[in-house]
């Protein structure tokens, strides 16, 4: 497999400026026919050939301005490319090919699923479908005409507007075409027997937009929630960035066999259905919270994205992390600011630290990789929007706004780079940004540590920060990069004290922002009354770990700060640092203690629950299993499970009555409804059944099952049940599985509770459920339910001693490779942590990873990520 380098870019050698495809649709052999209007690039060499990619294609017939090509004039290349040789300066070139959708199983290009048709296109699923240049720097205005069998595809979509349609007899047509250009990854067609939710949106400046949703007829009643987020995200974006809609039209489609969760091809979105349908008997809070920031996020790639995208994939960030940004934006605007920051951060450090600190750390820019599929990271994605945000805390919101509008304003309808992003925001600002390149450019997560020294004489104090990132692979030494600490002092009673820096004629209150742009930067504060405790990295400010704070100062931080991140995070840190010590005492063997600080802050938060009961929740959850390995050299999954499992009890009994009477001051009386309150309700109460249930009381969870009329409480109850072994487990999996048979999305986490339950017969489960009738490898939605359910949501079982675990996933990754190499590729993951496993467990993992690179005719993603797992 070859190597891709960033810094190999060459400009394309021809430009498309229009695209003419026809689909001939048939399951079987569809037709495609292309007609591309081509002319040399006067930005690339005079003689550079024209090369199309292509991947799989049956070339039927070439023409070049209608004169068909002879065979000499067309080279085909071993990767499925054609090279037209002696090529004009510029022409039309029209090629027929002939494909085979129901056949392919990788969902990449033009796929079957329940007999309708859809395409997945990025990242170069196009050359799939027709031989073109598929680079996202070619960008071309596309005609799409689509003949079908009127009766099996009523419905025939695609990018743009709709502007011709007829036919007569049994097959039927339509055009559309899409004003805007766009490179060819932004492509789709949808075609089939489906059935629309409708409704409209009027832009600020007065466009009016059809909307629809497509669905499979029976799932019309489950798109409401799906709708009511695009009308929210459409006004958000006007509101907020001033970015109104740009077609007449706006189609989102959903399909239950997709790769990923949703696709934001211009005018036409196509979703997986885990992401657009919804109700409360079947879907949980979690799910609609997924559904809002998932259609916002595929809506704000209009703007970002589709009328701006990149020059080539190494920038994937520049519309990626933005782009959660934006949506991350969204969602706090729509509820809770707080609580929002604290899922993100918690998913950040659950798989972007992890990654950071494993074999596939990259840069938020990586500078070379094999496949580009491997590269949709939680690094790209969740690291890049932080580094977004950097720079928004750095600039401040104003000249953020202005820098947007800059960026656009510049580079719409272009392919661009992250430097044109940033000079964006330099230029609006008028702040230096040059070095925060160095956050796209250096992979690993920086670590800072404070030091602090009171002078009572003086009243002066002094605060020195310092910045480290460990060495990752092909980077092992590290510049500082600038890391905003945004920050403030609380007073001995807990007061947070108003700070003037020794440059400053007067004091600020409230929070302030550091820059730490050094390895080492002391920051003098005058007119101290007293020893304060620095309260650090409020909200999160920077992708960083913070190091050292001394136990007694989270304990403070936790009670008192003023900012809630930090009040969540100290909590947390407190809880981690208590329980990594009790892992260190279980390992050798020692009696586990507990630390009745513990129980307390469980007591404090559950006294002052009534403010703000999703805080409560989220405050209340002990800092998971997966958190604690990242922070230990040599994990130990085992004694992490044991350790936790082991203060869930201690607290659940110490805590009980206080558990219990909110528990049951939070049932719910009235309607069921989904807003942030209930939301954060229903969170709190399943966090108290959570310990009431490790106390030993699986009555309650019982009751709750069985009485449950929305999901987020049958799930979190049947959860509770499948954890353990009592009587209860059986019948309960079994009734779910009895009334959810028919519903794919309710029995793919019917699934994962089994594959997640650390029970010691969990390898035997998984293996019998991978045999179970309702189990199909070739749907990724179900595939992920078992498969990474497990080997990332099970450690302790995955990480048996047996080796059983490792094993079971390399299996599942060598069945899978030849069906889906992208699915395939993303399940290696947990096997390319063997550097912080233990030395046997190490061997074992690597032996797995040997025997799926041992494996013939491996895709090249799954190669890549087996073989950067074993350097
Ligand atoms: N841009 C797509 C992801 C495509 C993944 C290709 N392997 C969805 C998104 O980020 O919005
Ligand atoms: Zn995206």
């Amino acid at each position: 497999p070859v190597t891709i380098h960033r810094q190999d870019y060459a400009p394309p050698a021809f430009l498309v400026d229009r695209v003419g495809l026809e689909f001939r649709l048939d399951p079987a052999a569809t037709e495609v026919r292309a007609r591309l209007a081509l002319r040399r690039n006067p930005a690339a060499a005079a003689d550079a050939p024209l090369r199309l990619d292509g991947d799989g294609l049956a070339l039927q017939e070439a023409r070049m301005d209608g004169t068909v090509l002879p065979p000499e004039r067309l080279v085909f290349g071993a990767d499925g490319s054609l090279t037209i040789a002696d090529p004009p300066a510029s022409g039309l070139l029209e090629t027929l090919v002939r494909i085979a959708p129901e056949a392919n199983t990788s969902l990449m290009g033009l796929y079957t699923s329940g007999g309708n048709f859809y395409t997945q296109c990025e990242a170069e699923g196009f050359r799939r479908i027709t031989f073109f240049p598929d680079r996202p720097d070619v960008m071309s205005r596309y005609t799409v005409t689509i003949h079908a069998d009127r009766l099996r595809c009523p419905v025939l979509l695609s990018n743009g507007n709709l502007v011709e349609q007829g036919g007569e007899g049994a097959t039927h047509w339509v055009r559309w075409e899409d004003p805007h250009p766009k490179p060819s990854y932004l492509f789709a067609l949808v075609a089939g027997d489906l059935v629309s939710v409708s409704d409209r949106f009027t832009t600020r400046s007065g466009r009016e937009v059809a909307l629809h949703i497509w669905v499979r007829r029976g799932d019309e009643s489950r798109c409401g929630h799906a709708m009511d987020s695009l009308k929210r995200s459409m006004a958000w974006d006007e509101e907020v960035f001033g970015l109104e809609y740009d077609l007449d039209v706006f189609n989102i489609a959903a399909v239950s066999d997709f790769n990923m969760g949703a696709m934001e091809n211009k005018g036409l979105n196509v979703f997986n259905t885990k992401y657009v349908l919804a109700s409360p008997e079947s879907a949980t809070d979690g799910d609609w919270q997924g559904i809002e920031t998932v259609v916002a996020h595929e809506y704000f790639h209009n703007w970002t994205g589709n009328r701006v995208t990149c020059r080539d994939w190494f920038q994937l960030s520049l519309k990626e992390g933005l782009t959660v940004f934006r949506d991350q934006e969204f969602s706090a605007d729509m509820g809770s600011r707080a609580v929002k920051r604290i899922r993100d951060v918690r998913g950040l450090r659950a798989a972007q630290f992890p990654e950071d600190a494993g074999p596939m750390a990259h840069p938020v820019r990586p500078d070379s990789y094999i496949e580009i599929d491997n590269f949709y990271t939680p690094t790209v994605y969740q690291k890049g929007a932080e580094v977004v945000r950097l720079i928004h805390t750095r600039i401040g919101a104003a000249a953020f706004r202005r820098g947007m509008d800059l960026y656009i304003a510049r580079n719409d309808n272009q392919a661009v780079t992250i430097e044109d992003f940033v000079r964006a925001m330099q230029d609006a600002s008028g702040i230096d940004l040059s070095s925060f390149m160095g956050w796209y450019d250096q992979a690993g997560t920086p670590e800072i540590a404070a030091e602090d020294r009171y002078d009572p004489a003086a009243r002066r104090y002094t605060l020195t920060l310092r910045q480290q990132t460990p060495p990752t692979r092909g980077q092992a030494d590290k510049r500082p990069v600038p890391i905003p600490v945004a920050m403030g002092l609380l007073g001995p009673d807990g007061r947070e004290q108003p700070t003037r820096l020794a440059s400053e004629n007067a004091a600020q209150s409230g929070t302030r922002t550091l820059l730490l742009e050094a390895a080492e930067q002391s920051f003098v504060f005058e007119d101290v009354p007293a020893p304060p405790v620095p309260s650090l990295l409020r909200g999160f400010s920077a992708p960083v770990r913070l190091r050292g704070v001394p136990r007694d100062r989270l304990r403070f931080l936790a009670v008192h700060d003023t900012d809630p991140f930090v009040r969540w995070e100290s909590g947390q840190q407190y809880a981690a640092s208590v329980m990594l010590e009790m892992v260190a005492a279980q390992q050798r063997g020692e009696a586990l203690g507990f630390d009745a600080a513990l129980a307390e802050a469980v007591a404090n938060t559950l006294a002052a629950a009534d403010a703000d009961p999703a805080f409560a929740a989220e405050a209340l959850v002990l800092p998971g299993e997966g958190f604690l390995a990242d922070q230990m050299e040599i994990a130990d999954p085992v004694a992490i499970h044991l350790v936790r499992r082991h203060l869930r009890a201690e607290i659940g009994r110490r805590c009980g009555p206080a558990l219990r009477a909110t528990y049951d001051a939070l049932a719910d009386h009235g309607p069921y409804r989904i807003d942030g309150a209930s939301i954060g309700r229903r969170a709190l109460r399943n966090a108290c059944l959570a310990y009431l249930t490790a106390a030993g009381d699986t009555a309650l969870a019982k009751a709750q099952f069985d009485a449950a009329t929305n999901m987020t409480d049958s799930l979190a109850a049947l959860a509770l049940l499948a954890d353990g072994d009592g009587p209860a487990r059986e019948a309960a999996l079994a009734s779910f599985h009895a009334r959810w048979r028919g519903d794919d999305l309710v029995l793919d986490k019917w699934f994962a509770i089994q594959a997640m339950a650390a029970r010691p017969d969990a390898i035997a489960q998984v293996r019998a459920l991978q045999a179970h009738p309702d189990f199909d490898l070739k749907n990724p939605n179900r595939a992920r339910s078992l498969i990474a359910s497990f080997a990332a949501g099970n450690p302790s079982q995955f990480h048996d001693l047996s080796g059983e675990g490792y094993r079971f996933l390399a299996d599942a990754v060598i069945a899978l490779d030849p069906v889906n190499g992208s699915i395939a590729a993303r399940l290696v993951g947990p096997l390319g942590q063997w550097r912080r496993q233990s030395a046997a467990r190490g061997a074992l993992m690597r032996r797995e990873l040997q025997r799926v690179l041992d494996t013939p005719d491996l895709s090249k993603g799954t190669f890549e990520k087996a073989s950067k797992a074993l350097l």
